[in-house]
């Protein structure tokens, strides 16, 4: 990255030490660093031992035929067991698990005896079907209970499940359920999207019709409008809930698949991404109980992500229920009915512990100020933040206006390849920047390195790269080994021919700033090259965003005949601010001038337009990809993953109205 554009960050140098009540009762103190520096496997076996094994593992890590790693080897354990059966059996079977909203307002309270019996049921009636261990079964659920409850009977039989998210269409779901050769399929006629019903279940016909691996489609009531029906579709009230309470977990092995989560496929081919058992579970438990300083008996825990992602998979369904949780669930979208209903949620379950994403939180500074002002947000104590790096303004934000300019900020970075938590604050230890991901946890060995995969200094930018392998690491892309080693360790070390160490390559730009902590700066892909100059497009971003007038900012690099490469920038006014007309030509040139003064001349943008939305994927990813069509005056790539398909044609059409 080149030095004026690593200034901006590097600038940043407002410090926030954890809350002395915090730091004084946190989960995990400055000791797990020094434990683990000390003895990494030990503490990761320390780790294991939050989980309930039938058969003890004879050695932590196998890493004899790298990049293949073997966790926990020759242990053995149940999933399922250890987030439902050991709560109840400890007399906690009537603490609720799951406070459920759905989007029209009906709510559910579930409690861990309700969600074990439910998971028994299912298990049985899949067992019925024929599903057994190691088969694979696919799952297209709103967001319901019997979502968790559905991948936790998989996990119960030892199936592994294939989660595709609500949204995806016939095409992505047939393909999904094709690669991993799904026996089963397990839907709902529909959920709630937008205040009115959304279907599923003609999307799953079309998908089944292509996929003779299929032997069965489950279906969940949820909308009550009518379906087609075909010979292979059983209801899962005439199916599950009349089969038999009684189910007794079988124990698997450390490495049993536990599911393929195929990611969000911007680019290339998706990538089914695979994870086993006890290396999973015991970093996802860990996490969950260090990162958000969780206490089982007096928190409310609410996780807004969808199920289909990976944060829903880890930080709704397994971290938190292998902890004995109480959490929120909810089914909809944030402004349904209105913009205040993520507030409305907080402050009825008095949610204590609330982990969202930078897309939602710079969506909630565009709809302004006053919305989370109008709730009593007063049970708050520790705030999250996954999937994009948080502008340092979002940040700010999200501390004031929803933290009460008091709470402590995880920004926590990870991947669906990582499985769990990677870099991050640890609330109650560190002092954190806004904007900085700062750490790899305890027993996470991460690095930064140059093209030559050397490791860069204090102050510099290059790769994000894990140098040792952690519990919670995918295994492999289901089916393609060579692609595992392409994608992930053939970039730096052994994998690429030289060294003897196998570095994983995330993918991700970062820095380390003067005291080594990590900021994340987007996609490597996303880089910008102008004038010979590295320029980050979240540093560009995070300098927009600082302007007062400001919610959101994408910036992408456009070829240009003098520069190699020029910068475009759309960015989204916020709800108070002019930019009609000839004050948003004023507040243009303004954004130019503030970007070449926080930044330095060579990242001005070259253009910047004023847009009403941003081109995201369905987790909330911004999609410069499509935004460089844009600027380039090509027409669009593929859009199926994108969330919205007339936020292209708003933004296409302004483009050609000029700057
Ligand atoms: C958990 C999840 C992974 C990619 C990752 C990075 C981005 C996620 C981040 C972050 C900066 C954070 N990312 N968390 N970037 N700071 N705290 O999102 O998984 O959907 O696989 O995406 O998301 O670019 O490489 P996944």
């Amino acid at each position: 990255m080149s030095g004026e554009a690593l200034a901006n960050l590097l600038n940043e140098t407002r410090q926030f030490p954890p809350p002395a009540e915090l730091a004084a009762n946190a989960n995990v103190t400055a000791e797990a660093y020094e434990e683990a520096t000390a003895d990494r496997l030990g503490f990761w076996a320390r780790q294991a031992e939050r989980l309930a094994w039938n058969t003890p593992w004879e050695q932590v890590l196998d890493w004899s035929n790298p990049p293949f790693a073997k966790w926990f080897v020759g242990g053995r354990l149940n999933v399922a067991y250890n987030c439902l059966d050991r709560h109840v059996e400890a007399g906690r079977g009537d603490k609720v698990a799951i406070h459920w909203e759905g989007e029209p307002g009906d709510t559910r309270t579930v409690t861990y005896a309700d969600l074990h019996k439910l998971t028994c049921q299912a298990a049985n009636a899949l067992t019925d079907l024929g599903v057994g261990a190691g088969d694979r079964v696919a799952i297209y659920l709103p967001m319901v209970p019997e979502a968790a409850v559905a991948m936790l009977a998989c996990a119960r039989i030892g199936a592994t499940h294939s989660v595709v998210f609500g949204g995806f269409s016939a095409d992505s779901l047939s393909n999904r359920i094709q690669d991993a050769s799904a026996k089963v399929v397990i839907t709902a006629d529909g959920g709630y999207r937008r205040g009115k019903p959304s279907a599923l279940k003609p999307t799953v016909d079309e998908a089944v019709a292509n996929c003779p691996s299929v032997e069965h489609v489950l279906v969940l009531r949820r909308t009550g409008e009518e379906v087609a029906w075909t010979a292979k579709d059983h209801w899962w009230h005439e199916t599950v809930e009349t089969a038999s309470t009684e189910h007794t977990a079988q124990p698997f092995d450390a490495e049993h698949p536990l599911f393929i989560l195929y990611t969000s496929g911007t680019t290339a081919r998706p990538k089914g991404i695979l994870h086993t058992t006890g290396g999973y579970l015991t970093q996802a438990s860990y996490t969950t109980h260090a990162v958000f300083d969780l206490k089982p008996e007096t928190d409310v825990y609410w996780c807004t992500a969808d199920i289909g992602w990976v944060t829903g998979h880890s930080y709704i369904v397994y971290g938190p229920l292998a902890n004995g949780a109480t959490q929120v669930m909810y089914e909809g979208t944030p402004d349904t009915p209105h913009k205040g209903r993520f507030w409305e949620i907080v402050d009825r379950y008095r949610v204590s512990i609330l982990y969202t994403a930078p897309t939602l939180i710079r969506t909630m500074m565009k709809w302004g100020d006053e919305i989370p002002a109008g709730y009593d947000l007063s049970s708050l104590r520790l705030l999250g933040s996954v999937g994009e790096p948080i502008n340092p303004e979002a940040w700010m934000w999200y501390r004031q206006h929803v933290g009460r300019g008091e709470l402590p900020i995880v920004d926590t970075w990870w991947q669906t390849e990582t499985g769990a938590m990677m870099i991050t604050p640890l609330p109650g230890v560190t002092a954190t920047k806004p904007g900085s991901a700062m750490s790899p946890l305890p027993g996470v060995v991460a690095d930064v390195v140059d093209d030559q995969g050397g490791s860069v200094p204090n102050g510099g930018g290059g790769y994000l790269v894990l140098r040792d392998p952690w519990p919670s690491m995918l295994r492999t892309i289901w089916g393609d080994d060579d692609r595992f080693i392409d994608t992930y360790w053939s970039r730096f070390g052994a994998g690429a021919g030289s060294g003897d160490e196998w570095i994983y390559f995330a993918g991700d730009g970062a820095k380390k700033d003067d005291d080594g902590h990590i900021w994340l700066l987007g996609r490597v892909d996303d880089v910008m090259l102008v004038s010979g100059h590295n320029i980050s497009t979240t540093e560009v971003e995070s300098a927009l965003v600082s302007h007062p007038s400001v919610a959101e900012a994408a910036v992408v690099g456009a070829t240009d005949p003098t520069t190699g490469q020029a910068i475009v920038a759309f960015a989204i006014p916020r709800g108070n601010a002019d930019a009609e007309g000839e004050a948003g030509e004023r507040l243009i040139a303004d954004l130019r001038t503030h970007v070449a003064k926080t930044l330095g001349p060579i990242a001005k943008p070259r253009q910047i337009m004023l847009v009403p939305e941003l081109p995201k994927t369905r987790s909330g990813k911004i999609m410069r990809r499509l935004l460089r069509d844009v600027a380039e005056n090509r027409s669009l790539g593929d859009v199926t993953t994108l969330q919205d398909s007339s936020v292209m044609e708003l933004i296409s059409s302004g483009m050609q109205g000029g700057k």
